[in-house]
């Protein structure tokens, strides 16, 4: 007899849904849906996770430990690859110090039971890390530079703003889970608008929809904030919880509306309507991630911070600007000591591996991620990867990454996936269970990093089943009645660190407990040439999770453009994408709804099939906080 299991999604996500398995007696898992006990997911899942088994039983999936044998990557036994690996990691340590030893972790597993793998590298080492955060990194240091933290407001909190405006936001997309809660507040009366250069279905939410040139948002937010000044609508108490109020007023009135409007590319009557929802509040900025995603993405969050705190609508009920919630904030992470001799910036870590001298990077050990596909200039990533010693990549499929390592560990996925996990959506703590049975051939992270351990003399430091570590990172919630057997047997519960509105009462975690508004400029985004007239976003796509299809991506990349800006090529036919470093072959597709000055792909297109936006990337740095200047790449389209 069928037995329904409930677990989370362990997905790079915000929303950490809740869901139900129907596991057949055999162990193989029949059906996932939606938890409806799931107080945030309320009982539906996405697109890409609803079709998840396509990907838990492919043939594609790995069962069985790789090695590198005479260039080709061919089946080995645990014992041999765990040896290889030991043996070369061992020797490159005593013969180049650790710091020669680069381990690099993404979330493909949004857990934290993954941590012991970095545990285990300090242990070993310290080795070299990362630093940096291609996701959110320019918003976080963002808010952290205006608020003195980054969090949000709960979800629910949204029916309590009048306004809510969604600023580079696809939530039918990316944070599905948060339609409802937008629904409820525009069924309640709430004014629904979208801040977005790409026309996308999340419009349909909406009673207006403006389209700013892409990275003009900074020149948007500064000419609101001129209307908002000159119009007397910002807050009157304003001074007392913002600091720098004269000089972001002097900021925002360095230039003339008309040159704001111009320079985003907007007309005044937009800034005018944003300026007047913010005024009449209390209104909900979500800022969308894709905005720190550019040379000036720190400096657009930062002035959106600013309209937020100059209206008041900060750290009221249904005024807020929100980012993200702080998921590491409930557990305890205090066994990593943050010590890493060296740190390698994610967006530059093609050639910062290839710069990197005294010692130079000889091991890179790859952990739930997919930097060839996922990180900008694959090309360079890739041969950063090809000419080192000795790559390991654990994953369960043959990645761009995977297929350039020397040793490839097979690991679970997520419905054999055993962690606690936090939501970037939203406040609710929860863990994991296998729920279906996994292929003989295969381990957990946790599982592998010990198996390792026990080969260099460290099996103590990381002795542990997945239990005893999932109880040590709810250390800091247990003496709140949050412990492991109620989230086993309740489901996810509300961490209590964080009360439901964020930053309330306007006391901020700056040193002065202020809000600090930004005074200076940030840079131009970039700006379409004669010769390079689309600006590239690359953009999550509901068939995907980065760069995990649920089923594959087949035939060239969909290039989605203007009709007017296709160079006369018919919609569905094949074309040439081409950026300062790189080419690729496209489909095109027409869509009068766009700008004219933007070229739409989806991102996590694969590397090895020509269908990897990445491909086309510089990898840039955006203003702060170490993210990548993904969606500042201009582009042309050639006929072919
Ligand atoms: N289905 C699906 N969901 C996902 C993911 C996925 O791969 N697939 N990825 C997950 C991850 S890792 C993350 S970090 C989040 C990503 O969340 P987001 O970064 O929000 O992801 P996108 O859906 O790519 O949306 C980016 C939005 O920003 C807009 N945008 C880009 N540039 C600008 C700009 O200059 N100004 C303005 N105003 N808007 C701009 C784009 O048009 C787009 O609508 O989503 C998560 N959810
Ligand atoms: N051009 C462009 N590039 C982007 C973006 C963009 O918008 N445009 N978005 C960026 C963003 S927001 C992000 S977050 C990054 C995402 O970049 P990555 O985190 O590298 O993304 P994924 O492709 O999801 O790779 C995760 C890998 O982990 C594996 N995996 C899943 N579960 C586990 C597990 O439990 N253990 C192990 N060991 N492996 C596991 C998966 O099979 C997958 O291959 O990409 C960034 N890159
Ligand atoms: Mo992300």
């Amino acid at each position: 007899m069928a037995t329904r299991l409930k677990t989370l999604c362990n997905r790079d996500c915000p929303d950490v849904c809740g869901i139900v398995a129907t596991v057949e007696d055999d162990g193989r898992v029949s059906r996932i849906q939606g938890d409806k006990d799931h107080p945030i997911t309320q009982g539906f899942l996405c697109e890409r996770t609803s079709k998840y088994l396509d990907r838990q039983y492919s043939p594609e999936r790995l069962t069985t430990p790789l090695v590198r044998r005479g260039g080709t990557l061919e089946p080995a036994t645990w014992d041999e690859a765990l040896d290889v690996i030991a043996e070369r990691l061992v020797a490159i340590r005593r013969e180049s110090g650790p710091a020669a030893i680069f381990h690099y972790r993404s979330a493909g597993s949004m857990g934290f039971v993954n941590s012991v793998t970095s545990y285990f590298f300090e242990q070993f080492g310290p080795v070299t890390d990362r630093t940096g955060d291609i996701c959110s990194g320019a918003g976080e240091w963002a808010q952290t530079a205006d608020f003195g933290d980054f969090e949000m407001a709960d979800p629910s909190d949204l029916t309590n703003a009048k306004q809510i405006i969604l600023w580079g936001r696809n939530i039918y997309v990316s944070w599905t889970h948060l339609l409802p809660f937008v629904r409820d507040a525009r069924a309640a009366g709430a004014g629904v608008v979208l801040v977005d250069p790409v026309h996308h279905r999340t419009a349909e939410l909406c009673d207006r929809v403006f389209q700013p040139r892409p990275g003009g948002d900074f020149a948007l937010a500064m000419a609101i904030a001129r209307v908002l000044f000159e119009r007397g609508w910002t807050h009157p108490d304003a001074a007392r919880w913002c600091d720098h109020l004269d000089g972001f007023r002097a900021l925002a009135e360095s230039k003339a509306l008309a040159a704001w409007c111009a320079a985003a590319d907007v007309g005044p009557e937009v800034a005018e309507d944003l300026a007047r929802r913010l005024h009449e509040g209390p209104a909900t900025i979500l800022v969308g991630w894709g905005l720190g995603r550019r040379l000036n993405g720190a400096g657009i969050v930062r002035a959106l911070d600013a309209l937020g705190a100059i209206t008041g609508n900060v750290g009221i009920p249904g005024g807020a600007v929100s980012f993200e919630a702080k998921r590491r904030r409930p557990f305890d992470l205090s066994f990593l000591a943050d010590s890493a001799p060296r740190r390698i910036m994610e967006p530059q870590l093609g050639e910062q591996i290839l710069a990197a001298t005294d010692p130079p990077i000889r091991a890179v050990w790859i952990t739930a991620g997919n930097p060839v596909a996922m990180l900008p200039d694959s090309q360079t990533t890739a041969r950063a990867l090809e000419t080192r010693e000795l790559v390991v990549v654990a994953d369960s499929f043959l990645t761009d990454t995977a297929e350039r390592a020397h040793v490839v560990l097979p690991t679970t996925t997520l419905l054999e996936n055993d962690d606690v996990l936090g939501a970037y959506g939203h406040h609710h703590v929860g863990v994991t269970r296998p729920v279906a049975a996994r292929p003989p051939g295969v381990k957990s992270d946790l599982e592998i990093i010990q198996a390792l351990a026990a080969r260099v003399g460290l099996a103590d430091k990381v002795a542990g089943d997945a239990r005893a570590w999932k109880r040590r990172l709810l250390r800091k919630l247990e003496p709140h009645g949050i412990t492991l057997e109620r989230l086993e047997e309740q489901g996810p519960v509300r961490h209590p660190f964080v009360t439901p509105i964020a930053f309330a009462d306007r006391r901020f975690a700056t040193p002065s407990g202020r809000a600090n508004l930004m005074t200076e400029p940030p840079a131009s985004p970039a700006i379409p040439t004669a010769e390079f007239p689309l600006v590239l976003l690359s953009l999550s796509t509901e068939k995907a999770q980065a760069s995990q299809w649920s089923r594959p991506l087949v035939g060239p990349l969909p290039l989605t453009v203007h009709p007017d800006s296709a160079h006369g090529i018919p919609d569905g036919a094949t074309a040439r994408l081409e950026s300062a470093i790189g080419s690729i072959v496209v489909r095109v597709v027409h869509d009068p709804a766009q700008r004219r000055d933007v070229a739409l792909v989806p991102k996590g297109g694969r590397f090895r099939d020509g269908q990897c936006a990445n491909a086309l990337i510089r990898a840039r740095l955006s203003d702060h906080g170490g993210g990548a200047a993904l969606s500042d790449e201009l582009v042309r389209l050639v006929a072919i």
